[in-house]
């Protein structure tokens, strides 16, 4: 348990926001919150805060807020390297994370799950492997839901199954997972951090407070995971490849053997999944690990595993039409994340690409897009950099809205083919987020039935 002081200053005002201000108010501390955007651009969060009570400063962040504060809470969205916060702390002024925040307040053990993808489609997986077996569980995180709003949640969780991003992890302290799984570490949020390797020790965090009886579950075919497994020293688990010493889950065909100790082996069945592509099997390898190791039962796990749908924009099928397959994957906002995409489709596809140029490297999609891209469309800030790249490869159509996407995807389509959204960037060139993309890219596909 923590004592709060008596001013703290809560920066970014969305969803995590909110939640560490209703959080601080219960308790009585006097709360500012500062965000760089303006009251209409809020919309409905600055009512929100209003009606919380809390002190708001919109438009931008003036430096002597950030000097007058006992504590800052960060959103995920705020870099910590920003002029003000460094300021702050070099005046001797905590700087937290809310993950940070809320793990003070929290007694039960955390499993937490991070990694460039699959991470959201992890923990849900997992979270309902838990819940399938007998625990009460509190899914969180990253995943839409601050952890921060558990702790004055009545009915108290035995697990909590919490996924952590990079920007999370960037701003903890003590914040420690019983168990904790890297999933894979691709080149993402180049705009963030100034090189890979910065990146990538942020995401090393994750196992940073984690003590003898803790577990990491890595992946144990991703270089960069497995340099950072090499230096822990406390139980590791591995999955999609692992040595025979190494304790762990194999895949072979559609079956997973997983092998705890010499008393403690399963296997389980993904003939069932209805998750698609080769990247679930990982995702799906990592969360039976875990599950396993925090004590789920085997009925509970194969449940869940022949149950569980997957999430919406993440190869989401939206529709068929005229014999064509149109599939959301709005969720895709880095280049490896299309890669595996395209991996998961041995018919030809219609790539709709585009989005916020967050400054990454699309070449490694050259490949692929070559091999599987029938006709490539592309739209938003990076159009014309991805028209440059892949307009020698494969036919491309530069578009300015998402109906003209999604009707120039129809026009390029033959019966069998696929028509895939999965952009490489993030959406916040044209929309509040992946999700409002994703859902209009769906109402356009509806319309042309
Ligand atoms: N802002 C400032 N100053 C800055 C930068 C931003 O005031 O210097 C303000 C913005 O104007 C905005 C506010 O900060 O109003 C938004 O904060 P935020 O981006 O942290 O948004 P939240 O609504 O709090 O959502 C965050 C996560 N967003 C990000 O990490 C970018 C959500 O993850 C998460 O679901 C939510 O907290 C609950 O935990 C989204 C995400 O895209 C889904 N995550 C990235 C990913 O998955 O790859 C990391």
């Amino acid at each position: 348990m923590y004592f709060l002081p008596k001013r703290i200053l809560v920066v970014g005002l969305g969803i995590t926001g909110i939640a560490v201000a209703r959080f601080l108010r219960n308790r009585g501390v006097s709360v500012t919150i500062t965000d760089i955007s303006t009251d209409k651009a809020l919309g409905g969060f600055a009512d929100e805060a209003r009606e919380i009570g809390v002190n708001i400063l919109l438009g931008g962040h003036k430096v002597e807020i950030f000097q007058n504060t006992d504590l800052i809470v960060l959103s995920p969205g705020v870099p910590h390297t920003i002029e003000p916060v460094q300021r702050a702390k070099e005046k001797g002024i905590p700087v937290w994370g809310e993950i940070e925040l809320a793990f003070r307040f929290i007694q039960e053990p955390i499993v937490a799950v991070s990694g460039t993808n699959g991470k959201t489609t992890t923990t849900a997986l997992l979270g309902e492997m838990l819940a399938g077996s007998g625990f009460k569980v509190f899914v969180g995180g990253n995943i839409g839901d601050p952890l921060i709003g558990y702790v004055d949640r009545k009915e108290k969780a035995e697990l909590l199954v919490v996924e952590v991003s990079s920007f999370q992890l960037d701003t903890i302290q003590t914040f420690r997972s019983k168990i904790g799984v890297l999933l894979n570490i691709g080149k993402d949020h180049m705009d963030r951090y100034p090189d890979f390797n910065a990146y990538s020790r942020s995401k090393a965090r994750m196992f940073e407070n984690q003590q003898a009886g803790d577990i990491a579950v890595l992946n144990g075919a991703d270089p960069q995971v497995r340099l950072i497994g090499e230096k822990l020293n406390i139980t590791k688990l591995f999955f999609n490849g692992r040595s025979r010493h190494e304790k762990g889950a194999t895949i072979n065909g559609k079956h997973l053997f997983i092998n705890l100790s010499e008393t403690s082996q399963s296997s389980f069945d993904f003939s069932e999944m209805k998750l698609i592509g080769r990247h679930n099997m990982e995702n799906a390898s990592a969360a039976c690990l875990a599950a396993c190791a925090a004590g789920g039962t085997a009925e509970g796990i194969q449940t869940a595993l022949n149950t569980f749908e997957g999430l919406a924009h993440r190869l989401e099928w939206v529709a068929a039409v005229n014999d064509v397959t149109y599939i959301n994957d709005s969720k895709a906002t880095n280049v490896d994340s299309v890669a595996r995409a395209l991996e998961t489709f041995d018919k030809p596809v219609i790539l709709i690409l585009g989005g916020r140029d967050k400054g990454a490297d699309f070449h490694a999609l050259k490949g692929p897009v070559h091999d599987r891209v029938k006709t490539l469309i592309v739209m938003g800030e990076t159009s014309s950099r991805l028209r440059s790249i892949f307009g020698g490869l494969t036919p491309t159509v530069e578009v300015c809205t998402m109906k003209g996407a999604v009707r120039s995807a129809h026009q390029a389509a033959a019966p069998g083919d696929v028509v895939l959204l999965s952009p490489a960037c993030s959406s916040f060139d044209t929309f509040r987020d992946y999700a409002e993309r994703g859902d209009l890219f769906c109402q356009e596909v509806r319309q042309l039935r």
